[in-house]
């Protein structure tokens, strides 16, 4: 009976991988990461550093997500300590929650909620990522701070109070930390709340004041990666962490940041998109699930505006998205999708690795050029890539952690 059931199960697994490979998707030719705009070939890697990779992050930034502040755009940054604790999950871990200001009179800032292991002999490597609803609805750990009323009240609609725990299981911490690693969170709205008012508040209105916009001007998910950065500034400054071995990871609009990030900010040592999808990690010229025009119909605050003249005519792209995973090389990346996650593409996802696999060969990694889609829940770990698909709905889920942890032990342990 059990070996029935495995069958059945085995054979709807395949059938659903099957079908997801079957899919009807716009036929497209994707332009080539090794040739530069004026037909030359890259031929090394320093070509790529130097010539081929800046050019491709100047196309990023003018017509996709928008040109970011420097580093040090907010020159009074400043970090304070809110609260600390080595007590956290029965004194598994050590529990910090900083304030990461970004001007002097503390009107704009977020706060960062951060795990680091007790276990450890010397600085750990480190998971960070933004969240959506806020640090107290990442876990049911009651000692982390609630939003202040001021801040809820400069939020997306949506966001309560009472959300604690609400998005735990996207958040395994006690899992994170006995396998070594600290883990730093804050929430995406603290740096640009998620909806449209114009840059009127957030990040934007700090660093830019009512300075005119342009189509390249930085919108949302430029702003959480800049934050991304600001957070890595301060780990750097935490001697229990190896800052030197940090992964940017992120889901969906999330996950579409933590790609960016790890394309502005080459501190950051591993990538992770989990259901990034349109405009993250799904090849835009198939056009499958969400589309440019819709996502930038939905989403205009999410990108400069330039990017809402390729909705309908993404084969005049110059670029997909398969280059804003070179743009990560050669570091490693994984990418990852869910079965039901038809919306964000899970085979357009998939196909930005083997595109951009032959950056990696540059640099003399191996990287993952089979065309194959792979099964559900079968895992893909080649060179400096990895990739799955797990079982089940657009989310977070401990099967999503379990891959990440196995795939970071081997770069940054
Ligand atoms: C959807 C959006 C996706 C994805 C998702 C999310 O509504 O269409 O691009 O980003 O939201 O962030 O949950």
């Amino acid at each position: 009976m059990k070996y029935l059931i495995k069958l059945i199960v085995a054979a709807a697994l395949s059938f659903l991988s099957l079908s997801a490979q079957a899919q009807p998707a716009n036929p497209y030719e994707l332009p080539d990461p090794l040739r530069m705009e004026d037909g030359r070939t890259v031929r090394n890697k320093r070509q790529w550093i130097n010539e081929r990779r800046p050019e491709l992050m100047e196309m990023f930034r003018s017509q996709m997500f928008g040109r970011e502040p420097g580093p040090n755009a907010a020159p009074d940054m400043h970090f304070t300590v809110l609260e600390e604790s080595h007590d956290a999950f029965g004194g598994l871990a050590t529990r910090k929650q900083v304030k990461i200001s970004f001007d002097k009179d503390e009107n704009y800032y977020l706060v960062l909620l951060m795990y680091i292991p007790n276990n450890r002999k010397g600085p750990v490597p480190a998971f960070l990522g933004a969240n959506f609803k806020g640090n107290h609805a990442t876990t049911t750990d009651p000692a982390v701070l609630l939003p202040t009323p001021e801040k809820l009240a400069t939020f997306a609609p949506g966001y309560k109070m009472e959300d604690r725990n609400a998005n735990g299981h996207r958040w395994e911490y006690e899992y994170i930390l006995k396998h070594g690693y600290a883990v730093a969170t804050f929430c995406y709205n603290d740096v640009d709340p998620d909806f449209h008012d114009g840059f009127h508040n957030g990040i934007h209105q700090l660093i830019d004041g009512d300075k005119p916009r342009n189509g390249e001007s930085w919108g949302s998910i430029s702003a959480w990666a800049w934050g991304l950065s600001r957070c890595l500034d301060y780990l750097e400054t935490v001697k229990e962490i190896n800052a030197k071995k940090v992964a940017v990871i992120g889901h969906s609009r999330l996950g579409k940041t933590s790609l960016w990030a790890g394309a502005t900010d080459q501190r950051f040592a591993l990538v992770i998109s989990n259901d990034s999808g349109c405009s993250g990690a799904a090849i835009a010229r198939r056009k499958f699930g969400e589309t440019v025009e819709r996502i930038c119909s939905s989403f205009p605050h999410w990108f400069c505006t330039n990017y809402t003249s390729y909705g309908g005519r993404e084969e005049k792209m110059p670029w997909d998205q398969h280059e804003l995973i070179a743009m990560i090389a050669p570091r490693p990346v994984y990418v990852a999708s869910a079965s039901e996650d038809s919306w964000a593409d899970p085979v357009g996802e998939y196909y930005s690795l083997v595109g951009a696999a032959s950056v990696y060969k540059l640099f003399g990694y191996d990287g993952i050029t089979d065309r194959e889609v792979p099964g559900i829940e079968q895992p893909v770990v080649v060179g400096r890539m990895g990739h799955h698909i797990r079982k089940g709905e657009h989310n977070v889920r401990l099967y999503d952690w379990e891959q990440y942890i196995t795939f970071s032990d081997r770069f940054l342990k």
